[in-house]
């Protein structure tokens, strides 16, 4: 299938999009019928909410519709260098909300459905969130585009169409029980399928050599290799707008649905076995079937490697073959396009583009390794070893032979870099080598990104530092230049203005306009910390905020929430390093202390502790965390010696639609990994952003948003990183610490007890065998120092007029970590170096 000829119509309606609907009440509310009747095919009077919403969702598209031609066509006629943005994840959270913000028609979608009946808050509840990530990494792909858009920058994002995103957490006895994200069953309003521009992808069989005679007509004769796949699949493209904030601009998201390809339908299904060809199909579609649910620990499984490959090879083809004017000079590339490789999910793309440039194009190694070399640049998002994806070479060589024997060659030419300039150092190449040996021959998928990438970027100060430093400190002496950092951000649009209304409210009637794409501005909002009205109408707005919750937890979840007290919340995926189990030892430790008499029940704060969490499915210990978590809340939420002073609330399914009522009400943001494990976070951006206090280690992102908001606006403990590799190097023993501290040693004794859990002490004894035993991340070691600063959130909290003027300062010191500047610096430092 190719595209048609360029249509030359006698109508000249035809050349331009038609018209966008008009932007009043009635022209919306008229639209909104006209889809709901002909679209659904559905009378008002008989519509479902599904329908309603279905209908509401494409009348919203209307208005975006002329704006994304438009983008489009100027894009096609001037064409400038692009960012291909490679992801396996996106995690963009709800459409519709972002839509509205984007048109500016929230305000005449409400008249236009109140005019019908309707009610547009109840019709935006019915969409299920677009859950294609898993945590930060996801999210940070959805953020980033948002702000390409947003500045108008030419972008395509690439990514996987999963039929089953990141599954739905529901608790059964306290446990996690996952059940599958069907977010497609009720209808994808957003999305534009594309079948005829489908593209083949190739998959295993073999490769064979022959002998070619070299374009320059000399006469020399040359040994070529080419791929002779076993079976293929189709990539049919969905396109989803990417709509910038108000300013006309819509850019393209490109995700990937796997389908089986006719001929391999054909072989089959005239072979007479029916039954084998339908399940040939159903073994095609499974590729993109389901998102893995592992954030930060990748499983190395075949169907992974498929996922990786195949979404990567129709990026490739589409962007040459489609978006590409015809017949562009190959060895221009790197003048048109950067592939940004988000973490080392899609480094495969590497080798196909010498696959691509040199056994469908024609190239020569030399001509191909220079331009792929220019196309790539690599993101890495983590320091945790096992996290460093590596395919065992006989897989690679099974699935994709042909890229094997690339990935050879690079690595040869590679390590004959490295002997070179560091003769008889083969202890250094082995190091260095993006084959390794041990414990399985394997392709290194960060090293082969390094060696051929343009840059090398981590995500926050302290961790390019330590990527600089510890994980790849080789490469980084070998080529100091390619290593750079980008500190992570989020998007203001989202993650402020929609979730945050009552404060966006105050920022605007307080600086003006504007400051959601310019959110350094933020920074006019500091004197009036000092302003006691401006003071009461933040602390009303955070007040608010908490109602909301509350209203919404009773709802979502039966939970009650107290009216008064402090919102204390820690949500982010549930890992060993992120340390959940730190917030529990204080929690526990607070219950213990109160119910023993130690401490009198008004000589502490009312808190309210929020966790959300979801837990890789297997990962055991994890799962035990959130038994643990959930058995805790119960029986304090349920004990009447500590009622109203403490209460635990664990709503299932944390989300991006749940962070969007969570983080605006929380007073106090648990950022508590232990220092250098967690790459950057940027849910700690966004509690700051929302005008919440930090309690945090020295890690990630939290180092530079405590040097921004000042060391009396956060509440830093722990070991630093330093700290930890020194403890680490002199032996840690966590049961010496649990000895030695009576406080800590109550805690845990009354979790072990069998307190939590019905009485049964070995429903508790993973959790706290692995504390005394084992606790790789420290968690002991850093209790006290913990416990102590909690002493100080608590002082600080009792004096409220001290605690708004910090959040305050918080809000007006963090607009550093919007997203739009992450894009800024990726542009000046990575994609257009002389971009000014
Ligand atoms: C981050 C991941 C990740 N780092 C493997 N690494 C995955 C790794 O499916 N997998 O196999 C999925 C995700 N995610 C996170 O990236 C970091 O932990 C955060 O610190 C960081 O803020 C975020 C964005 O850079």
């Amino acid at each position: 299938t190719t595209t048609g000829p360029a249509l030359e119509p006698a109508n000249p309606l035809a050349k331009a999009p038609v018209g966008r609907p008009p932007r009043t009440v009635d022209g919306f509310a008229r639209e909104f019928l006209r889809e709901l009747n002909f679209g659904e095919g559905v009378a008002l009077s008989r519509s479902s909410q599904n329908d309603q919403y279905l209908a509401l969702a494409r009348t919203i598209r209307h208005y975006l519709m002329a704006d994304w031609l438009e983008t489009a066509r100027r894009r096609r006629e001037h064409p400038t260098k692009m960012v291909g943005y490679l992801s396996a994840e996106y995690l963009l959270g709800r459409q519709m909300g972002n839509a509205l913000l984007a048109t500016d028609l929230g305000a005449i979608a409400d008249q236009a459905l109140r005019s019908l009946g309707l009610d547009l808050r109840t019709l935006r509840a019915q969409e299920v969130e677009p859950g294609l990530g898993n945590g930060g990494l996801g999210r940070l792909a959805a953020c980033f585009v948002d702000s390409l858009a947003t500045m108008d920058v030419p972008c395509i994002g690439y990514g996987i169409r999963y039929e089953y995103g990141i599954f739905r957490q529901t608790f059964e006895g306290g446990r996690q029980v996952e059940v599958p994200d069907s977010w497609l069953s009720l209808g994808g309003p957003w999305e534009f399928p594309h079948p005829d521009r489908a593209v083949t992808v190739g998959f295993g069989g073999s490769t064979e050599t022959f002998v070619e005679e070299t374009a320059d007509g000399s006469g020399h004769q040359i040994t070529r290799s080419r791929w002779v796949p076993a079976w293929n699949v189709l990539g049919v493209p969905y396109h989803y707008m990417v709509p910038g904030y108000q300013n006309g601009v819509v850019n393209t998201l490109r995700l990937w649905s796997a389908r089986a390809t006719q001929a391999f339908d054909l072989q089959i299904f005239n072979s007479g076995d029916y039954a084998t060809a339908v399940r040939a199909q159903t073994f095609a579609e499974n590729i993109s079937k389901v998102l893995y649910p592992e954030d930060s620990t990748p499983q190395g499984r075949e169907l992974r490697l498929q996922q990786q490959y195949f979404f990567v090879a129709c990026s490739l083809k589409d962007f040459i073959d489609r978006t590409l004017e015809k017949d562009f000079d190959l060895h221009r590339l790197p003048e048109r396009i950067i592939f940004q490789l988000n973490d080392t999910h899609p480094v495969i793309a590497i080798p196909e583009m010498m696959r691509l440039l040199m056994d469908e194009h024609g190239m020569e190694w030399d001509e191909a390794w220079s331009v792929t070399q220019r196309c790539f640049a690599y993101t890495c998002h983590t320091l945790l070893p096992e996290a460093l994806e590596v395919w065992p070479v006989e897989l690679v060589g099974r699935l994709l032979p042909r890229h094997l024997e690339i990935i050879y060659r690079i690595n040869e030419e590679f390590l004959e870099t490295v002997r070179e300039t560091f003769p008889g150092d083969e202890l250094r190449v082995r190091r260095m080598s993006i084959i390794q040996d041990h414990p399985e021959r394997a392709v290194r998928m960060a090293n082969l990104a390094t060696v051929a990438g343009v840059k090398v970027n981590g995500v926050a100060e302290l961790h390019s530092q330590l990527l600089r430093d510890k994980v790849l400190p080789d490469f980084s002496e070998l080529w100091p230049d390619k290593f750079t950092n980008v500190t992570n951000g989020v998007t203001p649009r989202r993650f402020i203005r929609l979730a945050n209304p009552t404060l966006s409210q105050l920022i605007t009637d307080t600086i003006g306009v504007g400051w959601e794409t310019k959110l350094e501005r933020l920074e006019s909002l500091e004197p009036y910390a000092e302003d006691e009205e401006f003071r009461e109408r933040f602390a009303a707005a955070k007040q608010a905020n908490k109602t909301r919750l509350r209203e919404l937890l009773a709802v979502r979840d039966g939970i009650e929430l107290p009216e008064h007290g402090m919102v204390d919340v820690m949500v982010k995926r549930l890992h060993e390093y992120k340390r959940q189990t730190l917030k529990l030892l204080h929690i526990v430790s607070l219950y213990e202390q109160i119910i023993s008499g130690k401490v009198a029940k008004d000589a502490i704060v009312p808190r309210t502790f929020v966790f959300g969490a979801k837990a890789a499915p297997g990962y055991h210990m994890a799962k035990e965390i959130i038994y643990l978590i959930n058995s805790v809340a119960a029986t304090v939420n349920a004990d009447e010696r500590v009622k109203g002073v403490l209460t635990v609330a664990f709503p299932a399914n944390y989300n991006v639609t749940l962070a969007n009522k969570l983080i605006p009400a929380a007073d106090l943001s648990e950022q508590i990994s232990l220092a250098g494990k967690e790459a950057s976070g940027t849910g700690n951006m966004k509690f700051a952003l929302n005008g919440a206090l930090t309690i945090g280690t020295d890690d990630g992102a939290n180092v530079e948003i405590r040097k921004l908001v000042g060391d009396d606006n956060f509440f830093l403990f722990g070991m630093d990183e330093p700290q930890v590799a020194a403890l680490q190097a002199k032996g840690y023993v966590p049961s010496a610490v649990y000895e030695s501290n009576p406080q800590l040693r109550s805690a845990i004794d009354l979790i072990a007890s069998g307190h939590f859990t019905g009485g049964d002490r070995g429903l508790a004894a993973t959790v706290v065998d692995d504390l005394l035993y084992n606790d790789r991340f420290m968690t002991l070691a850093d209790f006290q120092s913990y416990i102590d600063v909690q002493g100080e959130v608590d002082e600080a909290y009792r004096d409220q007029e001290r605690w708004t003027r910090s959040a305050i300062l918080n809000v007006a010191r963090s607009g550093f970590f919007s997203s739009d500047r992450s894009m800024k610096d990726y542009l000046r430092r990575i994609w257009m170096p002389t971009h000014d």
